[in-house]
């Protein structure tokens, strides 16, 4: 096992790898940047680096200044989280020049999956399902409108190089189809350097499942159940829960079967995850995009599976073996994630960053949260604006619906603005209760049932 382990992150995901260090004996190297030496990662590992001014940029995302830091630290590997460099193949690629294991992927797995057309047509070829679409890349208008006729209205152009709903155009005839191609295409270009699209059916009713894969150096792959991960808005999801309310038992071991096909396709290493949209009429699901990441929202399988998410990371980039089969993983009860965000619903989730006066955290029977804040510290602007993971494990769903209302009412946080009230009102909403929702219920609930709700509360 390693002995030293630099954490290319910051913020509670920096907390959570270094509170599974720890636990493993390994000795934690955190970096930050200036706009965050108060922060918990950095009093809480054993050792801190700075890497550069406040911008993302020159500190996060610089891949000279960690590399220095890891060399200057002397450490045997790099976590890199989430976001930042956490599906960065290029960095993935120096980090094993230099030595130093990347705690992830192969560079090989980041690239294939990071091409979303690549990633659509390996996982066609192993018999994973797919939403119709081109086969490969859209290279010219006329292109388009052919696929378009064969598959029917309405289609999605996606740009090759995005995921996360960037470069995204539904068109519901040839005359937007058209638009949107030129659109999608160039919008691609200015994001990513990478003009490519392809096309795929629109599923109007659906929820974003996604199953939590792990595999070892030694071609074994599990899968560790799924999570829905519907509730969100403009791409940034609010609320998880697993298992999902929407599946059948059936569809639940199918799609665990397909995300491990899909993971030893392409002879993948590590904690990833694979991503699909559930079409609710038609009740089939089709692949998406896979995640070479871990993933914020992974504290929830941790909470039905009891495995240590992380702590598995580590094990399988030290080339170990995985403790256990599919067999010997079992799920109980049910859990759910709910983001506080320093945000104002009240104003379109604007951000809300300032000094966070007082908080006080909920705890209790099936209460985890994971988080970097404390009374006192300032939120920069420089970063995502999530301050707070709220986690609860009950026997069922409905009691981990009444954990989550409990602990959403607990948790206190004066000083900024938070998503906490967002919570509060869709735990007692009925649909919510029902475990009805799609991918585009939170707008409405928020245009609808939140705003009626906050009428006259004097909030804004
Ligand atoms: C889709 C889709 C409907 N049909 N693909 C959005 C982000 C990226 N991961 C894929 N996305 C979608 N792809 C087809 N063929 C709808 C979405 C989508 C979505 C997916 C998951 C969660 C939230 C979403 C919100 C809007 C659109």
């Amino acid at each position: 096992m390693f002995d030293r382990v630099l954490i290319a992150n910051r913020g509670e995901i920096a907390v959570r790898i270094i509170r599974a260090c720890r636990e493993m004996g390994i000795h934690s190297v955190a970096v930050f940047s200036e706009a965050d030496e108060a922060s918990l990662h950095v009093q809480m590992a054993d050792e801190a680096v700075c890497i550069g001014p406040a911008p993302s940029r020159d500190s996060y995302l610089k891949i000279a200044n960690l590399i220095s830091a890891a060399e200057i630290a002397d450490v045997d590997a790099i976590h890199p989280g989430y976001g930042f460099l956490s599906e960065n193949a290029h960095f993935a690629e120096i980090c094993a020049n230099c030595n130093i294991a990347f705690i992830g992927p192969t560079p090989e797995n980041i690239r294939r999956m990071g091409d979303k057309a690549v990633a659509r047509e390996t996982m066609r070829k192993a018999g994973v399902p797919v939403t119709p679409g081109s086969d490969g890349l859209v290279l010219s208008k006329e292109d388009a409108v052919a696929c378009a006729k064969r598959i029917g209205y309405p289609v999605l152009v996606k740009a090759a190089a995005g995921g996360g709903g960037k470069g995204m155009r539904i068109a519901r005839n040839d005359v937007s189809l058209v638009q949107g191609y030129m659109t999608a295409s160039a919008e691609a270009e200015r994001a990513f350097g990478n003009a490519s699209v392809y096309i795929e059916k629109y599923v109007e009713q659906a929820r974003h499942i996604e199953v939590q894969v792990l595999a070892d150096h030694h071609g074994n792959v599990v899968h560790l159940g799924e999570r829905d991960c519907s509730i969100q808005r403009r791409h940034q999801k609010l609320l998880e829960e697993s298992p999902s309310p929407a599946i059948t038992p059936d569809v639940r071991r199918r799609i665990g079967r397909a995300a491990v096909r899909a993971a030893q396709s392409v002879g993948y290493r590590g904690a990833g995850t694979v991503e699909f949209l559930f079409d609710v009429g038609a009740r089939e699901y089709y692949f998406m995009e896979m995640n070479t990441r871990i993933q914020v929202e992974h504290p929830i399988t941790e909470e039905v599976t009891g495995v240590d998410l992380i702590k598995a990371q580590l094990l399988a980039a030290a080339g170990e073996k995985l403790p256990f089969t599919q067999k010997e993983i079992t799920f109980r009860g049910h859990a759910i994630e709910f983001r506080v965000n320093a945000e104002n619903p009240y104003r379109n989730f604007a951000p809300s960053p300032g000094r966070i006066d007082l908080v006080v955290f909920p705890g209790g029977r099936g209460v985890r949260v994971d988080s970097h804040v404390y009374s006192g510290l300032e939120i920069s602007p420089h970063y995502d604006s999530m301050i707070a993971k709220l986690i609860v494990r009950g026997d069922s769903r409905a009691d981990a619906i009444r954990i989550l209302n409990r602990a959403l009412q607990e948790c206190a946080i004066q000083g900024v603005h938070t998503t906490l009230p967002v919570g509060q009102a869709l735990v007692g909403d009925a649909h919510f209760r029902r475990g009805e929702y799609t991918t585009a219920f939170l707008e409405q609930f928020m245009e609808s049932s939140f705003r009626i709700q906050s009428r006259g509360s004097g909030e804004a």
